[in-house]
């Protein structure tokens, strides 16, 4: 038989996953937030990169290492759409894009995705926030997203 205390802790923990599972799915589908993806791993994602698949949609093969990440300088037009593809070379480093909600992990043998709208120009600096070792607080690299005209 189940105590009358223990089925009020089994309600109540069971409301809170649900609660979270649901916070997840809202967050996912009504307001429409990129929750990060986890993809099959290749060596490929190991070369930095950026491809252009159209006039304003772009990859960015991100890898981060002690202590930098590559590509150092992502240049794309205002309105672009950028899916982010990120690994790392050596441990664990964060990936963080403050103005765009961006927070990631860069694991080694593993590539984590998002996808980014930048509708306005400026300078969006991404930064490691995992520390990795001795050069972590340099560790950065930045967006720049122009008008076209402007190159
Ligand atoms: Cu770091």
């Amino acid at each position: 038989m189940i105590d009358k205390f223990e089925r009020r802790v089994l309600i109540i923990t069971g409301s809170v996953a649900m609660l979270f599972i649901f916070s997840i799915l809202y967050a996912k589908n009504s307001r429409r937030i990129d929750v990060p993806e986890c993809l099959p791993y290749n060596k490929s994602y190991e070369e930095p990169k950026v491809v252009k698949l159209d006039s304003n949609l772009y990859q960015v093969y991100a890898v981060a290492q002690m202590w930098q990440f590559q590509p150092a300088e992502i240049q794309v037009p205002v309105g672009s759409t950028v899916d982010f593809f990120l690994t790392s070379k050596d441990v664990v480093h964060g990936f963080e894009m403050y103005e765009k909600n961006v927070n990631m992990m860069a694991v080694y043998g593993g590539v984590n995705k998002t996808t980014v709208k930048f509708d306005r120009p400026g300078v969006y600096k991404i930064t490691c926030h995992e520390y990795c070792g001795i050069g972590h607080q340099n560790m950065q690299s930045e967006v720049i997203v122009n008008y076209p005209s402007s190159k």
